[in-house]
């Protein structure tokens, strides 16, 4: 059996995919070896065409780049061009739900609406508009208009979701412009003025010969990436909360075995819920599944794929199929119809994959595009219209199954799921103060944030599942997003019961709130959920979040979109454990600023560790110190 992941459904398809000869993303990684060595250490720049230039790390060739640029100005500007890349990547997200709240708050679409009107007024008080004598329609289109102009002013003032939901760290982050200028005589900035000015400023001074300086280039990384999460992030769990529904507890299914052997299998993978929660309602519709039927299939079975899998499962009774390395292996199957793909972290390897099977592979944004893929445009005021199109693509692909060629594995199992910040604070009977004594008397020691992806330099799941199960040995609770809580749900460890595995504080706790010593948040924009409780928490006990007993970490992470989200919970003073290796050892001063100097300005800083309990251990240390200071 393959070692390349630790869930056994997936085993079992990556040895059917090598008895078959189906090229697989473990195989691509095997071809691209060995890897390219600059690339690792973060210091090859092609940011211009006297390049590309590289630095030698054994200080034997070129120490610095054709125009002069060293090492330290080459890891920083790459580091940093990640974190525009992720920033980007989840605030662009995040319009698209703003863009269409304005759209349904001004009666201009119809095929959407305002499924959470309680939210919504929540949300409007929180940004602080005047609620009296106005409608949903009108509350919608002014909480739009400050989320669409928090991407847009042009005034250096911060944007107003981080000043509404964490005024403390706004304060903190306004001190600590001052003291840099005080201290360097520069203006270095940190509080983010408009969520898509500081991606720009990113790639403006990265450019060739603007900004060398790796503290000012990192300084400014920081202000994109609390610009994601406390803007572009939050504002797209916000706007689809208020439009599809907050989540709430409930239980579904995980993993491969949720496909259905007799029904049209429909996976939708990507990240934006705007189409999956279309694809999701009218897959129900009942002329649709008596459509199925007639066609041969016991009905229609809409499974998800990483997060936007997790936006529908956290909202609706939605399986999801599996984490990102999962996304070939359902193809394997042979038993999916349709995978209908939106945005971010989809493998363009599946446009050839899928014409191996009948598996129709079909792109639907305007963004992502995949040579091979039926592409079918997705817009929001024709929602209905096309995803019935999308639906009835599928059914009708369903007499094409061989099915001598299906292979579902058995595996699947039960988690609860949808804890949103609103569903937490149920359980805790309305505020935080129980959780707080938890902490406070110490059965719950402190908190960590599990996030991110998979990646096939890590046996899939293995540091995620791992490095859950020993923190809540120690009494410390677990939170996440992502392709983690998708790993925790597929092993089965998303229930009341695995709190028996739990320290014996943690234990109680969960048995009294009944709830999983492991608390799935949502999807990788729904770590502001994290951002959110942290600012409750501190709030309520008068101090900073960097103060609090926490811990974050992205134990398999691969995308950009994961170095922006570390660099928003280190500025807002958490801090970070990352597994694999950022590119950024090829500078001392980049791994200095990131692991020491943050910790002096933030509170927050970085640390990189292969081995699960020696990361906890150091989890547990910091949380220990934090209690120690808190004095409890
Ligand atoms: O959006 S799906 S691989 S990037 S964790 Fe990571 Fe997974 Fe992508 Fe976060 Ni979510």
């Amino acid at each position: 059996m393959s070692s390349k992941s630790f869930d056994p459904a997936a085993r079992e398809m990556i040895d059917f995919g090598k008895k078959n000869n189906f090229e697989l993303v473990w195989d691509r990684l095997k071809e691209q070896q060995p890897q390219c060595g600059f690339g690792e250490l973060g210091v090859c720049c092609r940011n211009c065409v006297m390049g590309p230039c590289r630095i030698d790390p054994f200080g034997e060739g070129p120490d610095k780049g054709v125009c002069g640029a060293t090492a330290d100005t080459i890891v920083a500007r790459n580091i940093v061009r990640m974190i525009a890349a992720g920033a980007a990547a989840h605030s662009d997200h995040g319009r698209r739900p703003a863009l269409l709240l304005k759209e349904v708050g001004e009666k201009e679409n119809r095929d959407y609406e305002i499924k959470d009107e309680a939210k919504l007024v929540n949300v409007a008080k929180k940004l602080g508009i005047n609620i009296e004598n106005k409608d949903k329609f009108q509350l919608a289109k002014e909480v739009a208009e400050i989320a669409l102009n928090d991407y847009g002013k042009q005034d250096s003032n911060s944007i107003k979701f981080l000043e509404s939901y964490a005024p403390k760290l706004k304060e903190k982050l306004e001190q600590i412009e001052k003291a840099l200028y005080e201290k360097t005589g520069k203006i270095m900035g940190v509080l983010p003025r408009n969520i898509d000015r500081e991606i720009v400023d990113i790639m403006h001074r990265t450019h060739i010969g603007v900004d060398n300086d790796p503290l000012s280039l990192i300084l400014q990384g920081i202000r994109a990436a609390l610009g994601d999460g406390w803007g572009g992030s939050l504002i797209a769990t916000e706007c689809q909360d208020i439009l599809f529904g907050t989540p709430k507890v409930h239980t579904v299914y995980a993993n491969l075995g949720v496909l259905s052997p007799d029904e049209v299998n429909i996976v939708i993978h990507g990240h934006e819920p705007v189409l999956s929660e279309k694809i999701v309602e009218i897959a129900l519709k009942k002329e649709l599944i008596e459509y199925a039927k007639s066609k041969g299939a016991a009905g229609i079975n809409v499974a998800g794929m990483c997060c936007t899998g997790n936006e529908i499962l956290m909202r609706h009774n939605v399986p999801i199929a599996g984490n990102e390395l999962h996304q070939e292996l359902a193809v394997l199957t042979g038993a999916v119809e349709a995978m209908i793909v939106d945005v971010q972290c989809i493998f363009p390897a599946l446009a050839n994959l899928t014409k191996c099977f009948h598996t129709k592979f079909i792109s639907t944004s305007d963004q992502a595009m995949f040579p091979g893929a039926d592409h079918i445009q997705f817009e929001e005021d024709r929602a209905d219209e096309i995803a019935e199109k999308i639906v009835k693509i599928a059914i009708e692909n369903f007499a094409n199954r061989d099915k001598s060629k299906v292979n579902i594995p058995e595996h699947k199992n039960e988690a609860i799921v949808g804890f949103s910040v609103e569903q937490i604070l149920e359980a805790l009977g309305g505020t935080v103060e129980p959780l707080i004594d938890a902490v406070k008397n110490g059965k719950i020691k402190g908190i960590v944030g599990i996030v991110g992806c998979n990646n096939p330099k890590v046996e899939q799941d293995y540091f995620h599942v791992n490095l859950a199960k020993e923190l809540i040995k120690r009494d410390i609770l677990v939170i996440g997003t992502g392709c983690w809580a998708i790993a925790l749900a597929k092993a089965g460890l998303l229930s009341v019961d695995y709190a028996n595995f739990a320290g014996d504080g943690l234990k109680s706790v969960c048995k009294v709130l009944k709830i999983p010593p492991f608390l799935h948040m949502g999807s990788c924009v729904d770590c502001s959920r994290m951002l959110v409780v942290a600012s409750a928490i501190a709030d309520t006990l008068n101090v900073n979040i960097s103060d609090l007993p926490l811990f974050g970490s992205a134990p398999e992470w691969m995308t950009e979109k994961a170095v922006s989200i570390g660099t928003y919970f280190v500025a807002s003073g958490i801090p970070v454990h990352l597994w694999p290796i950022p590119p950024i050892l090829g500078s001392k001063e980049v791994v200095k600023i990131l692991t020491e100097t943050a910790k002096e300005v933030f509170g927050g800083y970085f640390i990189i560790e292969e081995d699960v309990e020696k990361a906890v251990n150091i989890m547990e240390a910091h949380i220990l110190e934090k209690r120690k200071a808190l004095g409890i």
